[in-house]
């Protein structure tokens, strides 16, 4: 999959090592490792959120990724007025300047006839296979049970994997209350109002019940002990749970919070939060032992202007941290170069994976014929160093802001297009492609047969209390 110290001959749109003339650009990639371009399953671009919106366009957000070797990104399509077309209408439109290739995923606010036909739409026609739910952000996204339910069966007859956010909205709104009712309105609340405890809740509710319904899930932003023990403990039993850690959640802990410049501090605020020291190194060894499989970043950016909405109450602090262009890098430098993962585990939780997992593998996510020519060529000797100055996002701070690393990204290739090469960006708006992703994933294969033997385990009780009446 990947090739130590090869010379490549050619960069060809469909990747090959065929004779070439002598006019084509050569690579000379020699000590350097060569693989698939990064996927990142979780980002926001253009997203409109706690009445602002995502300073990082799909222009803007996908030049960052490009600079940190990320060649895709899926991110996520809110409902307009809880209209599913309707929202992506309006991702489309605002997708038109990707100079990277992308997909969606949906989020689903409501559950109607409408809203199910919709789905159907979603799935058949317009390549989109996952939902997400959101069981935070009561008032505006979240999703009851009753809801969640209707979805996960929907999701199962689609084909389509469900996602949640896991925080439980109504015992956040409980926090949040207490915290202003003990004068605590400053950055730190906005972690002590929603601590791990709601988010270990929330993603054993949704765990179980996709088991009911027998669905596939996958949990996004995993950011605790206590929802990584959850996701354990289900897919110990054989449960298909699938879990995403994000880079700010492995690397970051959440002292950041309590600085006490403002600008500061809200840069760290997201949710669910950044968590005490001590989380960051258990979700790493959950990462490394397979319990969580692939690596996204909730990439949702605001400036300072904008984080400065809530200075006098963390409620009003727009949710969101940086990470399309440092995932690529922090996960080499804290994974790979502290040996905690193999140099194959990386390309899977950077990229293999996340393209199964969306169906796109062998297209995305590989080096072999017949493949995107999505290729990154790190060097694992030059360094990394992360600062607001010199990143690609339009944002003017950085979470990761002096963090220096090993492991360099020192080329990106798109679609066969050197895009990122000597520190220089050569990106095309309209250059990026929309990638459809087809249902039915490998996580869906033998699901009725688990059915069958559910019922078949009901039946038998149901007859027998019968015949004795
Ligand atoms: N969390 C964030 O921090 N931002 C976007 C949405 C989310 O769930
Ligand atoms: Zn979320
Ligand atoms: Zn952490
Ligand atoms: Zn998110």
């Amino acid at each position: 999959m990947f090739y130590w110290g090869i010379k490549m001959e050619s960069i060809l749109a469909n990747f090959t090592m065929a004779l070439v003339s002598d006019d084509v650009k050569v690579i000379d990639a020699t000590g350097k490792f060569v693989m698939p371009g990064g996927i990142d399953p979780h980002t926001h671009l253009a997203m409109e959120f706690m009445g602002t919106e995502t300073i990082d366009d799909f222009f803007s957000g996908q030049a960052a990724a490009l600079a940190g070797g990320t060649t895709m990104h899926i991110d996520f399509v809110i409902p307009v007025n809880d209209s599913l077309i309707a929202g992506l209408e309006t991702y489309e439109e605002k997708a038109k300047k990707s100079c990277m290739d992308y997909g969606f995923h949906m989020a689903i606010t409501k559950f109607d006839d409408i809203v199910s036909r919709d789905m159907e739409i979603i799935v058949k026609e317009k390549g989109i296979n996952s939902f997400k739910f959101f069981l935070a952000y009561k008032g505006s996204l979240m999703v009851n049970d009753e809801l969640l339910l209707e979805g996960l069966k929907r999701c199962k007859s689609l084909g389509a994997l469900a996602m949640v956010h896991a925080e439980n909205g109504d015992a956040v709104f409980e926090g949040q209350k207490r915290m202003i009712q003990l004068g605590i309105f400053g950055p730190e609340g906005h972690a002590l109002s929603r601590p791990p405890v709601l988010e270990g809740e929330a993603t054993a509710r949704a765990i179980r019940l996709a088991g009911f319904v027998n669905t596939p899930l996958y949990v996004v932003h995993v950011m605790s002990i206590d929802a990584m023990e959850e996701i354990a403990k289900a897919r110990k039993s054989g449960q298909r749970v699938v879990g995403e850690p994000v880079v700010s959640g492995l690397v970051l802990d959440d002292s950041g919070l309590w600085d006490s410049d403002f600008t500061t501090a809200s840069k760290y605020v997201m949710s669910p939060p950044i968590r005490a020291s001590g989380h960051d190194k258990a979700l790493q060894g959950a990462l490394s032992n397979g319990v969580l499989q692939l690596v996204g970043t909730d990439h949702c950016v605001f400036n300072s202007t904008q984080k400065a909405f809530g200075i006098d109450d963390f409620r009003k602090i727009p949710n969101g941290v940086n990470g399309i262009e440092e995932r690529m890098h922090l996960v080499w430098d804290t994974m790979v170069e502290s040996g905690q993962i193999s140099i194959t585990d990386y390309v899977r939780v950077t990229s293999t994976e996340c393209a199964r997992i969306f169906n796109i593998y062998p297209r995305k996510g590989a080096i072999i014929a017949g493949s995107d020519a999505d290729i990154i060529i790190l060097n694992p000797n030059s360094s990394f160093e992360i600062n607001a100055r010199s990143h690609h996002s339009r944002t003017d701070t950085n979470v990761y802001e002096g963090r220096r690393g090993k492991g360099k990204v020192e080329v990106t290739i798109a679609r066969g297009r050197v895009v990122w090469e000597n520190n220089e960006l050569k990106v095309v708006p309209g250059s990026g492609k929309y990638i459809e992703m087809p249902p039915f994933n490998y996580l869906f294969s033998g699901i009725d047969k688990a059915d069958a033997s559910y019922l078949s385990s009901l039946n038998a009780p149901v007859k027998r209390s019968k015949s004795t009446t």
